[in-house]
């Protein structure tokens, strides 16, 4: 399924390098409909899209609001998270609409599996879409199984006790290319062609539907409260952002998201400027829709982003949230996820639930082939989040710092000591 995605996948080595793409030679159009600030946000939360005259070569502090004052308590965090979505949208996933205006769900049991029918209606147009859902045998627990949410396919090995669920994001929003994909998919049918939102964001939304569904529909069997996401490689960029956007996303899963998923768009350039052929922002935009148009605004201009993919990161937490990555193909980043980890690992610290955030990478497996060596980490995060053991251990965090030759040196990227927000 995945092996013709990823170049250089037949070769994982630093040999094969993609072949060199340009950045855009116009300029996107700003986004039309894009408010002033965010909608679903603390009332007292100044959120604005952009923060103007921002420059940092660093990672940007976690811990600062947009003004440059601390963030102290867990209840600052509630702001400053609302801050950082704000940001995400303005720079690189467009808006993100609020709940449409209905949505009516019918689920149909055939066997050990059933279809979840999805309608929903905004304005005028409506769209439907429907996913099924793979269940275990036996009687569900109180509350209804728990679930995974697969985005186009299931790559990673799930216990026994936890439904399947196949999310055809590709249908929600395309990702075929960086031109015919744009705005095209039920997403855009129902927002319109011209909507700011990514395919990423449009996954996202779906992904919240899905859950609107299920809260809707107990005879679905499915407990709305411990649903995890996952997706491999452009769906592991799909699935961190959906754990991001979507705070019902019990437990979120990304695997070898590389760039634009748990990597930083600073740190992969610095990766590529240290001489490994590695995927960066100006290229990702020229590649696919991930991404909405306005970033290509930004792309090879890194220093006024005031977040990285750390930040994105940390709109999950105090979530749980495990990723995986792949250190055999250069392509993904691998330095560039290891230390933007370790940065959004501060913020689970800083919350008092550092064993919340796991991020661990290993070589020798294909592209989205699992690891089996991992296994036990994984199951960790399952067993302790979707299926109740409260006695598992989750701390897992990788601690080799060397990729293909440069070094991940923290002092360069982490200018803040991690605060216990009280
Ligand atoms: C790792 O995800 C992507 C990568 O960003 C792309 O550059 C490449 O073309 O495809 C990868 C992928 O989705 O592989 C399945």
């Amino acid at each position: 399924y995945y092996s013709q995605c990823l170049p250089g996948a037949a070769a994982p080595t630093t040999t094969s390098a993609p072949a060199p793409t340009s950045a855009p030679t116009t300029s996107p159009s700003a986004p039309t409909s894009t408010p002033a600030t965010s909608t679903a946000v603390p009332g007292s939360c100044s959120t604005p899209f952009t923060v103007s005259g921002y420059s940092n070569t660093k990672l940007p502090n976690p811990f600062l609001f947009d003004d440059g004052t601390a963030v102290k308590t867990k209840e600052d965090w509630e702001c400053r998270r609302a801050q950082i979505l704000s940001l995400v949208e303005g720079y690189e996933a467009g808006a993100l609409p609020g709940p449409p205006s209905s949505l009516s769900a019918t689920f149909t049991q055939s066997g050990t599996s059933g279809t979840l029918a999805i309608t929903v209606s905004n304005g005028g147009s409506s769209i439907t879409f429907s996913p099924k859902i793979t269940f275990p045998s036996g009687s569900p627990p109180a509350g209804g199984w728990p679930l995974v949410i697969a985005y186009d396919g299931l790559s990673l090995p799930v216990p026994s006790g936890i439904a399947t669920m196949i999310y055809a994001n590709s249908d929600m929003a395309q990702q075929n290319d960086a031109s015919t994909s744009r705005g095209v998919g039920l997403f855009y049918n129902l927002y319109g062609k011209s909507a700011t939102a990514s395919a990423m964001t449009a996954w996202a939304w779906g992904v919240s539907r899905i859950i609107d569904a299920l809260e809707q529909t107990p005879s679905a069997n499915i407990n709305p409260q411990k649903v995890a996401v996952t997706g491999c490689s452009r769906d592991g960029k799909g699935a961190l952002m959906a754990g991001a956007l979507e705070p019902r996303v019990a437990l979120t899963i990304p695997q070898e998201s590389g760039s634009g998923g748990d990597a930083c768009w600073r740190l992969s350039k610095f990766e590529q400027d240290s001489g490994s052929q590695v995927q960066t922002a100006t290229e990702i935009v020229t590649e696919n829709v991930w991404f909405s148009t306005n970033f290509a605004n930004y792309v090879n201009n890194l220093s006024v982003l005031p977040f990285d993919h750390h930040l994105l990161a940390a709109l999950v937490a105090p979530r749980p949230m495990i990723s995986f990555e792949n250190t055999d193909y250069v392509w993904l980043s691998p330095l560039s996820s290891f230390g933007c980890m370790t940065a959004a690992h501060t913020v689970w610290q800083a919350l008092g639930v550092p064993d919340l955030h796991g991020f661990e990478q290993v070589g020798g497996h294909a592209h989205c082939a699992w690891p089996s060596s991992l296994t036990p980490q994984l199951n960790a995060f399952f067993d302790r989040f979707l299926l109740g053991q409260s006695n598992v251990n989750t701390t897992a965090f990788a601690t080799n710092n060397q990729f293909n030759g440069v070094t991940w040196n923290q002092a360069n990227w982490i200018d803040w000591t991690t605060p216990t927000l009280t």
